[in-house]
């Protein structure tokens, strides 16, 4: 390849990919429409909104507000149609959470499974503002033959064959969370459309998926919800017609700021031989972060980070981690532990939607 800079390894030579393993123009045109966070904006707490990912399967609805409003209904003893402004009338809560896709790393996985090709750049923590879902249902009067409330979206395409909205539903426990917000902001702004303008849900600690974006109707219903979303993609499994386990919380994951400079068309990473300090950020649904550890040496030898700040309950920790960086070339590792003991394996663990995957990161240094 012409252009390259011979002191880092040939397009593909370093990487997880065989040459004839390269990405479909499919999977790029996705990646264009589904923009990833680069990973220097590790570095933020809170997300620049522009720096935050986005995944939007269909097309992304125009919604005039003045038209739009939210209808909060089914099982309910006294349906409700809310306008937004209507909606902003209620209790407000600003809370930051760290979002991550499902498939985050999907295209790390070999064989790789065809589908937005994230390698590890599908996460972000944005500040949400939103008035608490239970509230809204407790108005609405959710009837004691309630047992889940499914989310719809406004935004409709073709998936597996079938013709749909994007739906997604919880239980009604889960859905009573009290920090489970109808959120009209992110980061002190309006949503953006690509984000759901002019509603979304915000479910935290859940992968990305169950965040329904440019809400149009929250619907108590009687059986559980078996819809496209649910049984047929965000599922665990080894094969297509097995249905395995969904995906539900976001498991505990340590990403690395890139340190040095990049080399344009690799990504590779060029430092400077002396003290370095690697930074990063980890994160667990749910759980908070117990530790994070860094090796030098592809995994062989791992020393502890020191944690910094977790930015909310919900949202990732600060880590860093002094490095002696001596010449050389260097596979940088590293990995969390979360509250519970849960931590990051070095192998991957693949499954065929290639979702809720948690390999440790590998960052390719040269050191001069
Ligand atoms: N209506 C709707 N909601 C949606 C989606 C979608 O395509 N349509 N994508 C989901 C997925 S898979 C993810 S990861 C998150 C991404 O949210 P973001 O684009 O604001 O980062 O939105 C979720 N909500
Ligand atoms: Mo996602």
């Amino acid at each position: 390849m012409q252009h390259q800079d011979s002191r880092f390894p040939p397009v593909n030579e370093d990487s997880p990919f065989s040459p004839d393993d390269r990405f479909y123009a499919e999977e790029i045109q996705l990646a264009f429409r589904n923009q990833g966070m680069p990973l220097e904006g590790l570095r933020y707490p809170i997300t620049p909104t522009r720096m935050h990912y986005l995944l939007i399967h269909f097309d992304i609805p125009h919604v005039d507000v003045e038209e739009w409003s939210l209808e909060v209904g089914g099982l309910t003893s006294k349906p409700l149609r809310l306008t937004l402004e209507e909606i902003k009338r209620h209790p407000a809560v600003t809370i930051a959470v760290t979002m991550e896709c499902s498939g985050n790393g999907r295209a790390l996985q070999s064989p790789r499974r065809i589908g937005v090709p994230w390698q590890l750049e599908a996460v972000g923590t944005a500040e949400w503002t939103g008035t608490p879902l239970r509230g809204l249902l407790e108005e609405a009067g959710l009837r004691d033959d309630a047992v889940e409330i499914l989310f719809t979206g406004l935004d409709r395409g073709v998936q597996g064959d079938e013709v749909q909205y994007y739906q997604r539903s919880l239980t009604i426990d889960e859905a009573s969370g009290e920090d489970v917000l109808l959120a009209y902001q992110m980061n002190g702004e309006p949503l953006s459309p690509p984000h759901g303008y002019p509603l979304r849900l915000i479910v935290p600690g859940w992968y990305g998926m169950t965040n329904v974006k440019w809400l149009d109707r929250v619907e108590a219903i009687g059986e559980p919800f078996h819809g496209y979303q649910m049984d047929k993609s965000y599922r665990i499994s080894q094969t297509a017609g097995e249905l395995g386990e969904p995906a539900t919380l976001i498991k505990v994951r340590a990403l690395m700021a890139p340190p040095g400079i990049p080399d344009f068309l690799t990504r590779a990473r060029l430092v400077e031989a002396g003290p370095v300090t690697l930074t990063g950020k980890a994160w667990a649904g749910r759980s908070g972060i117990s530790g994070v550890e860094l090796s030098v040496d592809d995994g062989s030898t791992w020393s502890e980070a020191e944690l910094g700040e977790q930015v909310s309950r919900y949202a990732w920790t600060a880590w860093s981690f002094g490095w002696n960086a001596t010449p050389g070339r260097y596979s940088l590792c590293v990995r969390a532990t979360d509250s519970e003991g849960n931590v990051q394996s070095a192998d991957q663990s693949w499954n065929y939607a290639g979702v809720a995957e948690n390999m440790v990161q590998r960052v390719h240094v040269l050191v001069e």
